[in-house]
């Protein structure tokens, strides 16, 4: 089954196509700018995203919203975790701030979010969810993946999302447990 897929992260990209053998996830052909984030939660962001890429194909397509939730900061980055630094920021500039933010505190938890929406013919199908622990280290370790991975210490893998391979992290990571269930959703169509 073709499904397409939206996002202008290549980091994402990578992450959904090598998901699901069984499937031919696409990116859409058509050139679409990215729609503004306006909410407050994953979900609503990520049905955002979905309607709006989706009004341009009336086959299955999905996007994410996702992010990195600091206990110590109330959630924060959370959906802003793209634009921490502001709107344009690179992922080094996000990953600066965070770890200025977190000079001094001793509570470094954290977790990755991941909320998935599936759309079809214009109509919001589902929503699936994932999300995986780690804590903030001190600085970056590693050099695959993207966004804050270099700083997320995933303690059963003993080191960073960066220095873990891609085919590591996504037998673990948020954006996997969301994808998989929306391919198991998919398969029972
Ligand atoms: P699209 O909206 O076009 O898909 P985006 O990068 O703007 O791309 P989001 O608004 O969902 O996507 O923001 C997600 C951000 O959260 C991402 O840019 C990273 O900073 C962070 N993030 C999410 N998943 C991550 C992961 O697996 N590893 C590292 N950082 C991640």
């Amino acid at each position: 089954m073709t499904v397409y897929c939206a996002t202008s992260n290549k980091g994402k990209l990578k992450e959904f196509q090598m998901a699901a053998p069984d499937f031919d996830v696409r990116a859409l052909p058509v050139s679409v700018p990215p729609p503004e984030e306006t909410g407050d939660t994953f979900e609503v962001n990520a049905v955002e995203k979905a309607l709006a890429y989706g009004a341009h194909t009336d086959e299955y397509l999905f996007a994410d919203d996702s992010g990195l939730e600091v206990d110590a900061l109330g959630g924060a980055p959370g959906v802003i975790s793209a634009r921490y630094a502001g709107e344009h920021a690179t992922d080094a500039q996000n990953n600066a701030l965070l770890l200025a933010k977190l000079r001094g505190v001793a509570d470094r938890t954290a977790r990755f979010v991941c909320v998935i929406a599936l759309v079809k013919s214009g109509k919001l199908v589902k929503t699936f969810r994932g999300s995986v622990e780690g804590r903030i280290i001190g600085e970056p370790r590693g050099g695959t993946g993207f966004g804050y991975d270099p700083l997320f210490y995933h303690e059963p893998f003993g080191c960073t999302f960066g220095e873990a391979t891609l085919e590591q992290k996504m037998q673990v990571s948020h954006r996997a447990q969301a994808l998989e269930e929306m391919f198991a959703y998919l398969r029972l169509l």
